[in-house]
């Protein structure tokens, strides 16, 4: 079943009734302002970093599901009924209601009682504040008395201050008016440069600041007294609760369209102009001036949208492919692409499961993320692999996560999660191969983000790979820290004492447990590291990293190796963990996924084994689950991977990050059938058609689906903010479609289905348009590469002599 349908051309999902599984959403802005918008306008927006400079309020888990947002009420100011044309908050019923979700922007329309209204929001390039552009028609025979009410609630910057410090935030709240804008400036007085205004296009026949009196006493957001009898209250927050609300009020002949402008924005006066003497609590309104009377101006809204899509345009055309299938084409084409700027953007910090406060930006995962965003924008990619080295370590560690506005490392998380390191190099690597910017390898960059200690970024990668090789384990593996990628194995929490929880340490040391996983992240770690090295000439070190790989090769072989897959660790106590041995969890994904990756078991016959195995025993319907049999109880000695019920997150999910890796897998031992299929079982578009399971959005990737040991198997949780976007994107662009970028040239070897007689794709790499068409000869791998109709050698088409801005290749596969 679906709630609505593509429409590639526009690039948008389009959504054709409001009450979806769950709010299917969008995020607005990819700069410094950003807002989550659902299909039902619900949502919030914040400058930088969703935690600290929040600038509309939200409440997560909230019933009705996703009340908060940016609200409009039309109101038949003759028969007195109102509602609201997004549905939410008042829920009543709509005729021809549709969400069009499209990249960077949602418009939302439908009508009633002959009204129509359309609101499209978006944030224009290089602007700190949205637009919501709305427009309503009177399609009935006679005239129509409307009023147009604004609503949205602010937030007291800080956002989890503003959940839950009351005794202290319900008394700091400053708004101003003046014409028909409303400023929010609480905390300016504390010397904060930064304040919000909500303005709107019209002259305002009232307006509303203070929540209590928008409302009414005891009243939600569904029947706010001052709509009900279309009245503003023209209210005044002192303290308590400060919102925006502007009434325009208007008179539409039949056909006739009126468009209404609302913008929200941010604002911050430079430091050192500040317009006001400290402790003063009047702000810099001339300053914003200027801004507002641009954006309210309907021309510049329409000329900021058209730039808008032109930019993403231009952005997706950096990489096209037509393929025999249609879920291929749509989501390599636009939205992963699309889902991998915004895990670039915001980390896992802000979605609809992630509620802005917990988490900043992380560093595993940022650069993970990287991986499928270099081709996009290289320039802000080397800007963050620089802001991530910067919170290294010394020791080459690094802290897990980072505030975005300040870009410290969080102390909180702390910082000994043993794969950290070794995603910096990958995704550096990723760098390079993309642009070939050499010097980038020796940008100086401190540690811990401490003036005086600026190294090299090569020796920060230097010191990444040395932090493994300095944390090996009795048997030769790496030891695991307090987790690698797998957050939730956590192996060293062992505890004496039933029932303390998994955080409790323990009268044992804790630190013995060793990871397979991180052994082949290693091994792929060291041989891109050695290639890079090896490209700036230095070749007795890259030398030393390939038979650093060799060795944690053999090691893993035999001390990671089952039988038939490969272990997934070793606990505190040296038990094996992943093993036929074990009486759950007996086979995990990421260690199958990891070590073929990187080449591990090739040759011997342990990688298709171990495929083979994950094949038989994890792989289902709806995707590969993360391991099997799930925990069916809590396990002390393997931590927070078995607090979940089985089927969910760590434990025994269809985690769509880590899926990927088998895809990848596969395509190393030559199955582009299973590869592809693999690819087609998580995918969001093909899983469109069964929507009532999947729930989640069918246009971006969740973090997981519930395993086959759930009852509710088949649902998706965590959209968006997750690696598997750009994993995903990883897998079917580079190994699947085959097109990878090295540090030499641009690999073409795809490993595709059998029944797919070709495709062809454009790829814009290092300047260079490479349109490619492939096609298939024979039933194996075996490619044969043409460049402009000669004859190459390998798989690697070299970037032609400058000057050569595009070239055709043609790939026959044998
Ligand atoms: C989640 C993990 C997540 C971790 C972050 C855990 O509760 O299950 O998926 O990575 O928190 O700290
Ligand atoms: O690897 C982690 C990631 O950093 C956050 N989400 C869950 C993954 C697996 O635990």
């Amino acid at each position: 079943m679906q709630y609505g349908y593509f429409d590639d051309e526009h690039c948008e999902y389009v959504i054709t009734r409001p009450d979806t599984p769950l709010p299917w959403i969008n995020y607005l802005g990819s700069e410094d302002y950003f807002g989550l918008i659902s299909n039902t306008a619900g949502g919030y927006s914040f400058y930088r970093d969703a935690r600290l400079r929040r600038i509309t309020r939200y409440r997560y888990n909230n019933v009705p599901l996703d009340t908060g947002g940016r609200y409009l009420y039309v109101r038949d100011d003759h028969s007195g009924t109102f509602w609201s044309p997004t549905w939410q908050p008042v829920m009543t019923d709509l005729k021809n209601y549709t969400c069009r979700h499209g990249l960077g922007y949602t418009t939302i329309a439908s009508e009633k009682e002959d009204i129509q209204t359309q609101v499209r929001y978006f944030v224009p390039l290089g602007q700190n504040l949205e637009i919501w552009d709305a427009r309503c028609t009177n399609l009935r025979t006679t005239k129509a008395e409307l009023s147009l009410f604004s609503s949205i609630e602010f937030c007291l910057w800080d956002a989890q201050d503003d959940a839950t410090n009351f005794q202290r935030n319900y008394n700091i709240a400053e708004v101003e008016v003046e014409g028909s804008t409303i400023y929010h400036k609480t905390e300016y007085r504390e010397r904060r440069n930064h304040f919000a205004f909500f303005s709107c296009s019209e002259p305002l026949t009232g307006f509303d600041t203070l929540r209590e009196s928008f409302l009414g006493p005891y009243r939600g957001w569904n029947q706010p007294q001052v709509v009900a009898e279309g009245k503003s209250r023209n209210s005044e927050a002192h303290a308590w609760q400060p919102m925006g609300s502007h009434h325009v009020q208007f008179v539409l002949e039949p056909g006739e369209t009126k468009r209404i402008l609302f913008i929200l924005g941010y604002h911050e006066n430079p430091v050192d102009q500040k317009f006001t003497a400290p402790g003063s609590n009047i702000i810099n309104k001339k300053s914003v001036y200027p801004i507002i009377q641009t954006w309210l101006n309907p021309n510049n809204v329409d000329h900021a949208f058209e730039k808008l899509r032109q930019r993403w345009s231009e952005l997706l055309s950096i990489f096209q492919v037509d393929t025999p299938d249609l879920h291929v084409n749509r989501m390599v084409n636009i939205w992963n692409a699309y889902q991998c700027m915004v895990t670039f953007n915001l980390s896992r910090s802000a979605s609809y499961f992630e509620s802005g406060i917990g988490r900043g930006m992380g560093f595993r995962d940022s650069n993970q993320d990287l991986l499928g965003f270099m081709h996009m924008i290289p320039e802000r990619g080397r800007q963050r692999l620089l802001d991530l080295a910067a919170t290294q370590m010394e020791n080459g560690g690094a802290y897990h996560q980072y505030q975005p506005l300040t870009k410290r490392g969080n102390n909180d998380i702390g910082s000994d999660f043993n794969d950290d390191p070794l995603w910096l190099v990958l995704a550096a690597s990723a760098y390079l191969r993309e642009t070939g910017d050499l010097s980038f390898l020796e940008e100086m960059v401190p540690y811990d983000n401490r003036p005086g200690s600026e190294k090299p970024l090569l020796d920060h990668l230097r010191r990444s790979i040395r932090y493994t090789l300095d944390r090996l384990g009795v048997h030769g593996l790496p030891l695991i820290g307090r987790a690698d990628w797998n957050d939730c194995l956590n192996l060293n929490c062992f505890s004496d004492t039933p029932g303390q929880s998994f955080q409790t340490t323990t009268n044992r040391e804790g630190k013995n447990a060793e990871s397979v996983f991180i052994a082949g992240q290693f091994v792929l770690a060291a041989r891109e590291m050695a290639d890079m090295v090896e490209l700036i000439g230095l070749s007795d070190e890259a030398e030393e990293y390939r038979s650093r790989a060799a060795a944690m090769m053999k090691t893993v072989e035999n001390e990671g190796w089952d039988g038939q897959w490969f272990l997934r660790a070793y606990d505190d106590f040296g038990k094996p963990v992943g093993s036929k041995d074990c009486k759950e969890g007996k086979i995990f994904l990421e260690p199958q996924g990891m070590c073929v990756m990187a080449g591990i078991g090739l040759e011997n016959g342990y990688a298709k084994s171990a495929l083979d195995s994950l094949n038989r025993y994890c792989a289902g319907d709806h995707g590969i689950a993360l391991l099997w049999p799930g925990f069916q109880q809590y396990y002390l000695h393997l931590g927070e991977i078995s607090s979940y019920c089985a089927g969910y997150k760590e434990n025994a999910s269809v985690f769509c990050h880590a899926n990927p890796w088998a895809m990848i897998a596969e395509t190393k031992v030559g199955n582009g059938d299973r590869a592809f299929d693999y690819y087609l079982r998580i995918c969001p578009s093909v899983r469109e058609a069964i929507s009532e399971i999947h729930r989640s959005e069918p246009y971006v990737y969740a973090q997981t689906i519930a395993g086959p040991e759930s009852p509710d198997s088949g649902e998706a949780k965590n959209s968006w903010l997750t690696g598997s976007a750009a994993w995903n994107f990883v897998a079917i662009t580079q190994y699947i479609l085959g097109i990878r970028p090295e540090l030499n040239g641009l690999r073409i070897q795809p490993v595709i289905p059998q029944h797919w007689e070709g495709f062809s794709a454009e790829r814009v790499f290092r300047g260079v348009c490479f349109h490619i068409d492939v096609q298939r000869k024979g039933n194996g791998n075996t490619c044969v590469l043409f460049v402009d109709g000669k004859k190459i050698q390998g798989n690697i088409v070299p970037l032609p002599e400058e000057g050569v801005k595009s070239i055709s290749v043609l790939v026959e596969i044998y």
